[in-house]
């Protein structure tokens, strides 16, 4: 039996900026997250006005609730282009994302692959308990075959989405993956992606503690390894995708940097100017036209 992580938040020196209570359910994955991501934020030297997150819909999308940084409540599956238009307008602010695998593979999917392969400087950060959580357990695309839920009641036959692989395909530029039950790997795994430009994805896996009784805190504890512990070496595309497929055999699960690149990114490549546009005076510029339109 592999080791049972233990989440201890108060490690993560997390805390809990505003009135209102953290209602996840007591034991969800998604606490180590919250306490990785403060951690992350603190250890990169992010100041609040620095950072804006962006939640989707879902358990997930509540994290911007309960921190001291900028957030923005989107909706279901929209939150990745919210976070490109707000890196857009202002390239000075670090800009995550962070989003259900519903939201993401399912109501969003579209928008996940074309940031990724435009290379958008933003940070993905999907919270995988493989199901929708927020609405009481349904099936979701990441959800292992056989999963019983209100929506497949006789068990799910469809195979799952395998994201690593996705993200590989639509030419992400930096791909790792990691597990909530082990904050200080999270931790690091989110550090990488804020300190990498341009597109950033980390698939975490999360325990949803009410409604999936198969990808449990002891599942991921027993099933879950290192890359950093093998002889593993994130620079080449094909090794990456190759090793995705162990996901899909579903008896080992790698942690870490599966592919990391440096290329343009998407505000490299479009907007013309070396400040912020929000910094940008627009002179000469005539906007009367189109606001005179019926
Ligand atoms: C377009 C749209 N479809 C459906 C819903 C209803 N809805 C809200 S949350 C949710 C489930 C979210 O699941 P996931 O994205 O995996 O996030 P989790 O709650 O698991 O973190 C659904 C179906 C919605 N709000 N908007
Ligand atoms: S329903 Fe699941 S994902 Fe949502 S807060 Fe509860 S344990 Fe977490
Ligand atoms: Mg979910």
């Amino acid at each position: 039996m592999g080791k049972v992580y233990k989440v201890n938040i108060d490690e993560t020196k997390a805390k809990h900026h505003t009135q209102d209570e953290i209602n996840w359910c007591a034991g969800c994955g998604n606490f180590g997250i919250w306490g990785a991501l403060q951690k992350a934020l603190q250890q990169a030297g992010k100041e609040p006005h620095e950072v804006v997150l962006v939640g989707d819909i879902g358990c997930s999308g509540k994290l911007p609730y309960w921190t001291e940084y900028n957030g923005f409540a989107s909706l279901h599956g929209r939150a990745i282009p919210v976070a490109e238009g707000i890196k857009l307008a202002n390239s000075g602010l670090t800009v995550m994302v962070f989003i259900g695998d519903g939201g993401a593979l399912n109501e969003g999917l579209q928008h996940f692959v074309h940031a990724a392969r435009r290379n958008a400087d933003i940070n993905v950060i999907l919270h995988n308990n493989q199901l929708y959580g927020l609405t009481k357990g349904q099936t979701s695309p990441t959800s292992e075959q056989g999963f019983e839920s209100s929506t497949t009641p006789r068990g799910s036959y469809e195979i799952p989405l395998n994201p690593i692989a996705i993200a590989l395909t639509a030419n992400a530029s930096f791909v790792a993956s990691s597990f909530s039950g082990n904050v200080g790997h999270l931790t690091d795994m989110i550090g990488k992606a804020i300190a990498h430009p341009g597109f950033s994805y980390v698939d975490v896996y999360q325990p949803c503690v009410t409604y999936n009784y198969i990808n449990t805190y002891q599942y991921y504890a027993q099933r879950t390894y290192k890359l950093e512990d093998t002889e593993y070496s994130p620079n080449r595309k094909a090794n990456a995708w190759l090793k995705s497929q162990e996901i899909d055999v579903g008896e080992k699960y790698p942690l870490g940097v599966f592919y990391e690149d440096r290329k343009p990114t998407l505000n490299q490549e479009v907007v013309y100017s070396d400040r912020p546009l929000v910094e940008t005076e627009m002179k000469g510029v005539d906007v009367s036209e189109a606001f005179s339109r019926e």
